[in-house]
């Protein structure tokens, strides 16, 4: 049986989960960590702010489906971790952070970087624990393992003494029993469920962030083939629907309700949802009536609000769920109601389709659009940051593949671009990756640009520069009918860029578009893109936005 410290204990489990990769930030209660670091266990990425590393392991939660492992030291290191994981847990991507903390012996007094780590992080995570023995480690750690990976994903928060990690232990680490499997909902619910689809005549389904979960999406995709039916989607559903079943597809809903697949919900007489959280679009703005029958499909029981009460919900394992169901399904070469699916779909395609013709010293965003489309294939990765340039591409980018196209959009924290961009960059170094933001949300956490250089990150990165926090200064015109303290001043990204020892660019007009993204994504490491962005428009994107709703 071996002796080993606390920090060494701590190490050890994280290998025995197979965690691969940490991001983190030292500091002197975390340091026994670091230093067995040096000679074993995952490789560490040093950050420059625990707000993107925390960032980083969420992406990589989501992309993975096991959790991205951030590790800060006590006081500051901790409460920086705040926004990252309450994002995490609410974008539904699995993280396990560990945090060090004061000795036991000062636990409650004042002490120099103490603070109550559980009660700070409990609300922004799916569990918060302090660790008071050595002998405790490796459970813990098993066990934020598994609450961080069981649905609905999201993040845990591991507190360590700074003198339980130097403790010493005989305590074995513990490995993973098995993978956790949810099962098949009982089959007469499975029946009803069938049964009122076919007595529906504008069935409507509509996919939600666990939808993109890939054994999700391919059993949404054989239930389509067999038996297809109108669907949307929320943002973070990007991907779900391939090229050969986009006959079925009316687009994304979120945020505001003005799109072809909101005119869809409103006529629905059926909505079933799929892996769908109410944090993602609330039921008050698409169910305000509060009269569509709703059927809930997901791993997790119906949040209920007044305006989301399910009729029959399929809970357990989606993909079972909906094997199940397409069984009880006749096959069909069509889909109920299908002239009027077609126009809806025509809308969405004609505004896409009118941005081949925007050209100016300013890049429109349906323009934009247009080029990237030239640029990618269905493999690359697109990320977005929150601003009204989340608004155009969330509505106007199609994508092919779950999470290939990434929004945070429970939270819509600014910033997560940039990090996500590398942090997938990290793990799949050979793919393309393009992130966008705005102006506002680069500078969130664009320190990141130099971990991204030290790593040898590769992924453009897109500023879509206009000179304020538009997607603020849009919603005060529509309330107030003026503006509030969104403008800001102008950074040279192409010298930042270069002062990191990255590349840079300035698009000067739409003509030089293509070309400079193409040199961009020839050019090898992280590369920031400056373009001055056409926000002429903006105004159409909010035009019949519910006013309630304040972001
Ligand atoms: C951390 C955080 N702070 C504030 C907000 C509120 N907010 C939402 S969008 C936005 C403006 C974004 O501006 P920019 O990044 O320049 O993008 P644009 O809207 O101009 O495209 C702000 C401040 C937020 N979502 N997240």
């Amino acid at each position: 049986m071996s002796t080993r410290s606390g920090a060494e204990l701590l190490v050890d489990s994280l290998i025995a989960q197979g965690v691969e990769v940490i991001f983190g930030i030292p500091g002197a209660k975390i340091d026994t960590v670091f230093d067995v670091l040096q000679d074993r266990g995952p490789r560490l990425i040093l950050c420059r702010h625990e707000q993107n590393a925390a960032f980083m392991a969420a992406i990589y939660g989501r992309l993975t489906g096991k959790p991205g492992v951030v590790l800060v030291t006590s006081g500051p290191g901790v409460s920086n971790l705040a926004t990252g994981l309450l994002t995490a847990t609410t974008e539904g991507d699995p993280v396990v952070a560990i945090g060090a903390n004061v000795p036991r012996s000062m636990r409650y007094k004042q002490s120099h970087q103490g603070t109550d780590n559980v009660a700070l992080m409990a609300p922004v995570c799916k569990q918060a624990v302090e660790v008071f023995s050595a002998q405790n480690i490796s459970e813990v750690v098993d066990n934020s393992f598994r609450v961080s990976e069981s649905s609905r994903r999201g993040a845990t928060f591991i507190s360590l003494p700074q003198d339980v990690l130097l403790e010493k232990t005989e305590v074995p680490v513990i490995k993973p029993c098995h993978e956790m499997a949810y099962g098949v909902a009982p089959m007469s619910n499975i029946q009803k469920v069938a049964d009122a689809i076919m007595q529906a005549k504008q069935p409507v389904i509509l996919f939600g962030l666990d939808a993109s979960i890939p054994q999700n999406t391919a059993a949404i995709r054989s239930l389509l083939n067999k038996h297809p039916m109108a669907c949307v989607g929320t943002y973070q559903a990007a991907g779900v629907i391939s090229r050969d079943l986009l006959k079925c597809f009316v687009g994304r809903v979120g945020l505001f309700k003005n799109q072809p697949g909101d005119i869809l919900l409103d006529e629905a007489d059926l909505i079933i949802t799929i892996g769908y959280g109410t944090v993602e679009y609330d039921p008050e703005t698409w169910n305000n009536n509060n009269q569509r029958p709703i059927i809930h499909i997901d791993a997790l029981p119906a949040k209920i609000h007044t305006a989301y009460q399910p009729q029959i919900e399929l809970l357990g394992s989606v993909a079972e769920n909906l094997s199940a169901l397409s069984e009880k399904l006749p096959s069909s070469e069509t889909i109920a109601n299908q002239g009027h699916i077609e126009q809806l779909q025509n809308t969405l395609l004609e505004a896409i389709e009118s941005g081949e013709s925007i050209s100016g010293d300013k890049i429109h965003p349906l323009y934009f659009i247009h080029v990237l489309k030239q640029c990618i294939d269905d493999e690359t990765f697109v990320i977005s940051d929150i601003g009204t340039h989340y608004m155009w591409l969330s509505r106007y980018l199609f994508s092919y593949q779950p999470h290939h196209l990434l929004f945070s959009n429970g939270q819509q924290t600014l910033g997560v671009a940039q990090p996500w961009a590398l942090a997938t960059s990290l793990l799949y170094p050979d793919k393309q990756i393009i992130s966008v933001s705005g102006d506002g949300g680069f500078l969130f956490s664009a320190q990141v640009l130099e971990t991204a250089v030290r790593e040898k990150g590769n992924y453009v990165h897109c500023i879509w520069t206009d000179g304020s926090y538009d997607m603020v200064k849009q919603q005060q015109l529509m309330k107030y009918h003026r503006e509030s303290h969104v403008e800001f001043g102008h950074i040279d990204v192409v010298k930042y860029a270069e002062s990191f020892g990255a590349t840079g660019f300035n698009v000067n007009n739409s003509n030089e578009l293509k070309q400079t993204l193409e040199q961009a994504f020839n050019t090898q490491g992280p590369t920031l893109v400056n373009i001055p962005i056409d926000y002429s428009h903006n105004a159409k994107l909010f035009k019949t936005a519910n006013e309630d709703v304040g972001h």
